[in-house]
């Protein structure tokens, strides 16, 4: 009896230990979960104690990021940082642009050296699972091409075979000249450079036949080149290249900004809702506020963001066809044609969810 009861107080001891040990351990999981999510869900927080947004852009390329003897920055990615800094502050929210080679990109986001990552990067799914990275919004649909001399008479991909062609190291161009080449049995040879400027001087001294890049930005090294007009863009792409904002994983709230800033930008451009109309008409501002204030039912505050974020944000750059024709568009020194950044009733691909 003795020993039974022993054993029951035994057991009882034994497992009320083990609750409390498991207790502990739960407690002490929770609390560790906790610092994690604060720690990651606290970005926004951080961003409005500095006083400004710190942005990662490209170390300049035309169009999309580039700084001027002032030291002030412009271009596509530019603009859709000051977007952000409007949604975040409110009018004259600040943005720090820091320029990032290809390589240095990622890191630099993982170690928050950043807050967003606004650098013609591509959207893959290698980058998304393996890199603890989000990609909330694809800002520009880009698809990989080639730059060559004028004077060589190249119609067809085909007859790049044998080509020797210049990349930038860190991108997305390797894989896809790889595949592409592979694929149809074509030779090559790549000449691969850690900077753009690198690359370029490279292709100007012939140690390459052509370069190859994302379009977008071979616009823009086009112009880079002494006589740009002895210089092509082809116009056939070998690659998908879906480009936008990159943001830390556990940023829930931050994706979730960048997202809905993203989709205000192509909502206020498909309802016609230009800068100059938003912040000279009442008539259009109140159109603008039933379309995103009244219709989402608050969703504005539940977004951490003041009532009048879409306001701030339209009034700061305008909304996406204002920002596209302004950095590239056919106005631009680069002349881009909208193409697929066309809205989708337009026949081009950008569509924003309903923001209700
Ligand atoms: N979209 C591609 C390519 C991005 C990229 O870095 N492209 C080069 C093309 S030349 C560039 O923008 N360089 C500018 C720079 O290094 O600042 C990717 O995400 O890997």
């Amino acid at each position: 009896m003795i020993a039974r009861r022993h054993m029951r107080i035994d057991t009882f001891s034994s497992s009320w230990s083990a609750n409390l040990r498991k207790c502990v351990l739960l407690g002490l999981f929770v609390l560790a979960w906790s610092q994690v999510a604060m720690a990651q869900g606290d970005t926004i927080a951080e961003i409005r104690k500095r006083g400004h947004l710190n942005c990662g852009v490209s170390q300049g390329i035309e169009g999309f990021s580039s700084r001027n003897e002032a030291d002030e920055w412009s271009g596509f990615d530019v603009d859709l940082c000051r977007a952000m800094a409007a949604a975040i502050f409110g009018k004259g929210g600040k943005s720090k642009f820091i320029p990032l080679s290809a390589e240095q990109r990622f890191d630099a986001l993982r170690e928050k050296q950043i807050d967003i990552l606004s650098r013609n990067t591509t959207w893959t799914m290698k980058r998304d699972i393996e890199l603890g990275l989000a990609f909330p919004a694809i800002v520009y649909f880009d698809g990989q091409g080639f730059m060559l001399p004028a004077s060589l008479v190249v119609d067809s991909l085909a007859q790049l075979s044998g080509a020797k062609i210049c990349i930038l190291s860190g991108t997305t161009a390797e894989t896809n000249i790889r595949a592409y080449f592979e694929l149809e049995k074509l030779d090559y040879s790549l000449v691969a450079s850690a900077t753009r400027a690198e690359m370029l001087s490279r292709y100007e001294n012939g140690e390459c036949d052509v370069v190859s890049a994302d379009r977008s930005a071979l616009h823009g090294d086009r112009l880079r080149m002494k006589e740009p007009a002895n210089h092509v863009v082809m116009s056939d792409i070998i690659s998908k290249e879906p480009l936008g904002p990159v943001v830390r994983d556990g940023d829930r709230a931050l994706q979730d900004v960048v997202r809905w800033t993203v989709s205000l930008l192509v909502t206020a451009e498909e309802a016609q809702l230009q800068r100059a109309l938003i912040t000279n008409s009442d008539a259009a501002l109140s159109e603008l506020q039933e379309l995103l204030l009244q219709r989402s039912g608050g969703l504005s505050s539940k977004l951490g963001l003041s009532e009048s974020w879409a306001r701030d944000v339209i009034g700061a750059t305008g909304h996406y066809g204002e920002i596209y024709d302004r950095n590239l568009g056919p106005k631009s020194p680069l002349g881009i044609p909208r193409g697929n950044n066309a809205l989708w009733y337009d026949g081009g691909l950008l569509y924003a969810p309903p923001m209700r």
